[in-house]
């Protein structure tokens, strides 16, 4: 797909889930640097910072595809060399989604681990790790699992949880997202996805995650979270907060129902890092006070700044 389709389909949410739309946006620069004949330094720079601009614009909370973007152009301060430069953003855009490929698998792996024998478990949302992680669990180990996904207004990705985890041949109940806690008396571990943790260890997680994680706490059950390391935010370590997406009100309430009443829409919330029991990343389990290490060790490989 060409670059403008795919900034539409991240912005309509055709292409949605942090990890896919971080793909997506490698995969927009990678066919903006096989679309050129350009060789030149600083005219591929201007071509590649508009690109990778177009596409920031799409999702301002998806952290996941401003650090896919920064890894994309890595390069790009190393070098005044054309041809060098546009063959590292080729060679580059490849490599990061065949890395955040083999991170949900590994994650699978690791937070399949964490899931107790025959677990009642609860989600929240789509999110590609979790999802693959439960299944593992239940297909690999062996464990006589059973889910209640939250069905995740107000655009229900709740329902796509689970009809893979039905065709899977994982036992589920579908529930209404404030039906969580009535149910949290039964279930042995939450296991949600993340579109951004920071710096603090805290999660930026589909709206409602953060009562679901209140609701966990209260019944002391372990809150865990799957989340690639390019999930993870430089930017927050700089003191810069991230930005809360609100999406259009006609997601809530169908336009002119309720002629004059005001709807807020926000995408995700904030749950706090005391609230998370750990979170499962390709480098391993962490507790949220590791964020910190993950972050130095993405500072240290990726241009942090390059896109402001
Ligand atoms: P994966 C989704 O947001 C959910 O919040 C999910 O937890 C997160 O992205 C991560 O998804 P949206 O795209 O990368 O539905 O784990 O707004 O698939």
């Amino acid at each position: 797909m060409s670059l403008e389709r795919i900034a539409e389909g991240i912005s309509s949410m055709e292409i949605r889930g942090a990890g896919r739309i971080a793909r997506s946006a490698a995969q927009a620069m990678k066919e903006v640097a096989e679309g050129t004949s350009n060789r030149d330094y600083q005219g591929l720079r201007d071509e590649f910072l508009a690109a990778a601009r177009t596409l920031l614009d799409t999702r301002p909370t998806a952290v996941s595809l401003r650090n896919a973007l920064y890894y994309t152009l890595k390069e790009m301060e190393k070098t005044t060399d054309g041809k060098a430069f546009h063959a590292s953003v080729v060679k580059n855009a490849a490599d990061f989604i065949d890395a955040s490929d083999e991170a949900v698998k590994t994650i699978a792996k690791y937070g399949a681990n964490l899931i107790p024998k025959d677990a009642t478990i609860l989600t929240h949302c789509n999110s590609t790790a979790s999802l693959l992680a439960i299944i593992h669990a239940f297909k690999h180990h062996g464990k006589k699992v059973k889910v209640y996904a939250d069905e995740t207004r107000p655009r229900h990705q709740g329902h796509i949880t689970a009809k893979q985890l039905l065709d899977n041949g994982v036992p589920v109940s579908l529930i209404v997202d404030s039906a969580a806690n009535t149910y949290m008396k039964d279930v042995d571990i939450v296991i949600v996805g993340a579109d951004t943790i920071t710096a603090s260890g805290c999660l930026i997680n589909k709206v409602g995650t953060s009562q679901v994680a209140l609701s966990a706490r209260e019944h002391n059950v372990p809150f865990v979270v799957c989340a690639e390391s390019y999930k993870f935010s430089i930017e927050t370590l700089a003191g810069i907060e991230t930005i809360i997406e609100e999406r259009d009100a006609s997601e809530v309430l169908e336009p002119g129902k309720i002629p004059g009443l005001k709807v807020r829409n926000p995408s995700f919330d904030l749950t706090p890092a005391r609230f998370i029991h750990a979170i499962v990343t390709e480098a391993g389990v962490i507790h949220p006070a590791g964020a910190i290490d993950i972050i130095n060790s993405l500072k240290g490989e990726l241009p942090f700044g390059i896109l402001e």
